[in-house]
Parts: structure tokens; C-alpha cells; sequence
């Protein structure tokens, strides 16, 4: 069981993860729209991941006995300016996301909650590597740009990328 704080904590965590998804789901579509297919993958791959990172959150409440309170989800953002702009929200907001993650840690370490601070550090270490792999798919666009045959080899890049995360994603699945 864990307290009432801390559970409220983290079914506000819950909503920040269903509105990554949501968020992801949005760049997704505008990708598609621009016929971009392998941003539009990449960017669909990671709406998967945040499903996933919100049912964690989800089951974990539940194995602890606390209630899951859902509440609405905001709309995402209105349209990029160009899959530049697209990397740039998406570094902001997962800068966002690692955050509030640390609060909710901070928080379990200050309620001497071991068990809920030791299912967030999956969280930490997700955190880190999300905004590794933003980063260095930014520099490339900052450096060679979002246009032409720049542009075509992101998106060929992107599709790979995606590839390898649903396999993850898969394996993950099957060993869960
Ligand atoms: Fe939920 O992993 Fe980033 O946002």
C-alpha cells in the first residue's frame, strides 16, 4: 500500500504519459500528412512506448492496492513547423517528463517509500536514454537540416530506428 500522495502523485503521472502518447500520436499524423512514412513510424513507435509506460504506472497502483484515477487528457500541440521543429518539442517535452519523474522520486524518498522509489528508477534510466536518442537525431537535423536529401535520409534512418523499437517492444512483450 502506498499513501494517498504519493498514489495522487502518480496517477498525475499517469495522465503525463497517456498525454506523451497523445502527443506522440499528433507528430505521427502530421508526419503522415507530409508523407514522411519512417518520422511517421518513428514517431508512432514512440506513441507505443508511452501506452506501455502508462499501463506500467497503471498495474503498479494497482499491486499496490491505491486507486487509479484517470482523468482528461489535453489536446497536443497544433501543427510543426517541420520535422525540426517536431525533434525540438519532442527534446523540450521529454526535458519536461524527466522533471517530473525526479519529483516523484524526490517525493517517494521523502515519504521513505523504498518501494515505489525502487519502481521509478526504470523510469530514470528510460528517461535518459529517450532524451540521448532525441538529442542525437537533433543534431543531425540542427547540422545537415530538414530539407531535400537531408530530409529523405532522416526519414530512412527514422523508419529503421522504428523498426528495431517495435522489436523491442515485441521481445519485451513476449517476456512480460
Ligand atoms: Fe514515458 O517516456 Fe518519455 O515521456
Amino acid at each position: 500500500m502506498i499513501s494517498t500522495a504519493m498514489a495522487a502523485r502518480m496517477n498525475a503521472q499517469i495522465n503525463r504519459e497517456l498525454y506523451s502518447a497523445y502527443f506522440y500520436l499528433g507528430l505521427s499524423a502530421q508526419a503522415e500528412a507530409a508523407n514522411l512514412k519512417g518520422t511517421a513510424a518513428w514517431f508512432m513507435a514512440k506513441h507505443g512506448e508511452e501506452m506501455t509506460h502508462s499501463l506500467k504506472m497503471y498495474r503498479y497502483l494497482i499491486d499496490q492496492d491505491a486507486a487509479v484515477q484517470l482523468s482528461a487528457v489535453a489536446a497536443p500541440p497544433g501543427e510543426a513547423a517541420g520535422v525540426l521543429d517536431m525533434f525540438e518539442r519532442t527534446l523540450a517535452h521529454e526535458r519536461e517528463v524527466t522533471a517530473a519523474i525526479n519529483n516523484l522520486v524526490d517525493h517517494a524518498l521523502s515519504e521513505k517509500d523504498h518501494a515505489t522509489s525502487v519502481f521509478l528508477q526504470w523510469f530514470v534510466t528510460e528517461q535518459i536514454e529517450e532524451e540521448a536518442t532525441v538529442n542525437d537525431i537533433l543534431g543531425r537535423l540542427r547540422r545537415f537540416g530538414d530539407q531535400g536529401q537531408a530530409l529523405l535520409m532522416i526519414d530512412n534512418e527514422l523508419s529503421a530506428i522504428a523498426k528495431q523499437m517495435k522489436q523491442l517492444a515485441a521481445s519485451a512483450g513476449a517476456g512480460a
